[in-house]
């Protein structure tokens, strides 16, 4: 092998070793670079005869193209492994699922309420929405709860700051103290409207529209296992005029069950009960006669025509006003509807739940 075809070889060794377009540019420099072994070589010549530098002058060029040739097939062999280095590094796997994009939906439970409000919106029925730390009287005394009901004790239910030492503020046990808030609201505009006809004692017994009033919302108390939260949520209603009886309780209870549970296919049963604000209370069962629930009887609220000094505590005479009033939980008609049997899953927020209802 001559001194060319052994230089050839050496550079093809150096580029074939080169790993990067760097490496590859450095063996480059020492071949074919300024100081290179082919200008070395070339300055070599100076020394050789005319003849001499034709025959070593044409293998030189020869040894260069060839050099020239092995650098330009590496550096496309370089570019394209590092064209296939990252086409790997890119690789999109077509095959895989696309995707979602998250899709929202109510809560079962705000669900409920809103089938709840509509179905009384329809029946003529306003909506009311008020604050959920209550003061002693909206949430007892104006109810006509006594100052030693087992409902206002510590155990029952969460005291908060503000208030006074005897009777301070706390989380609102149930809607009730909305519907009173809403009926002096009313009474107030329906005075300055009317006229001040007022009893001795002071209250309204002139002419107004009638209340009809829903309240829903969250409610508080110390109570937690499968079937209490809480926090839980109420649905308290309130229709009170001058001819409201128990006939019309029934019939608009009545009504609303059946088109909550989209059956025609269930009875109501009033069982007499205990309310410190109504008098006589009664609780509410139904009982579906086919489906899943079929012959149990299932409570699904209390309710009562309101007692006369909650009447008065709303500023109204019970002389000329009456009406009835009842509560239920949404949590729970929720359950029913859904045959959800632990109450505590409306409120873990496990999407895995939650996604079922959207
Ligand atoms: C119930 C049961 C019976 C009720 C009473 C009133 C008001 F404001 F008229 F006094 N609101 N809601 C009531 C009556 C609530 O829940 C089980």
């Amino acid at each position: 092998m001559n001194d060319f075809d052994q230089l050839v070889k050496n550079a093809r060794e150096a580029f074939a070793a080169a790993l990067t377009p760097a490496d590859l540019e450095n063996a480059k420099a020492l071949f074919l670079g300024k100081s290179g072994r082919i200008t070395e070589m070339m300055k070599g010549m100076s020394s050789l005869s005319v003849d001499e530098k034709k025959t070593m002058g044409a293998a030189m060029n020869l040894a260069k193209q060839a050099i020239e040739a092995s650098l330009g097939a590496r550096r496309v062999e370089l570019q394209q492994e590092q064209l296939n280095k990252q086409l790997q590094a890119q690789a999109l796997d077509v095959t895989l699922p696309g995707r979602e994009r998250g899709q929202g939906g109510l809560h079962p439970v705000s669900r409920t309420l809103e089938r709840v409000e509509a179905i009384f919106s329809s029946m003529g029925f306003d909506v009311a929405q008020g604050p959920e730390i209550e003061t002693d009287w909206f949430n007892f005394t104006a109810l006509n709860t006594p100052q030693d009901h087992p409902a206002r004790s510590m155990h029952d239910t969460f005291y908060v700051e503000g208030g006074t030492a005897q009777a301070p503020n706390l989380l609102r046990t149930h809607t009730s103290p909305m519907q009173i808030r809403y009926a002096v609201q009313h009474v107030k505009k329906h005075r300055a409207l009317a006229g001040e006809v007022l009893t001795p004692d002071g209250l309204f017994t002139g002419d107004m529209p009638e209340i009809r009033v829903i309240a829903p919302g969250r409610t508080y108390r110390v109570d937690s296992d499968a079937t209490h939260s809480p926090m839980f949520h109420q649905c308290e209603g309130l229709w009170v005029g001058e001819q409201v009886s128990f006939k019309d309780l029934k019939y608009v209870f009545t009504d609303f069950c059946k088109t909550f549970f989209e059956s025609h296919d269930l009875v109501l049963r009033f069982r007499p009960s205990f309310f410190p604000f109504t008098e006589p209370s009664a609780e509410i069962d139904i009982q579906f006669s086919s489906g899943p629930l079929a012959g149990r009887w299932l409570e699904v609220a209390g309710s009562g025509q309101v007692h006369p000094q909650v009447i008065r505590n709303m500023g109204l005479d019970p002389e000329r006003y009456i009406g009835f009033a009842f509560g239920m939980g949404p949590d729970r008609l929720t359950m029913l509807r859904y045959g959800v049997n632990d109450l505590r899953l409306f409120f873990d927020g496990d999407i895995r739940f939650l996604s079922q209802f959207r």
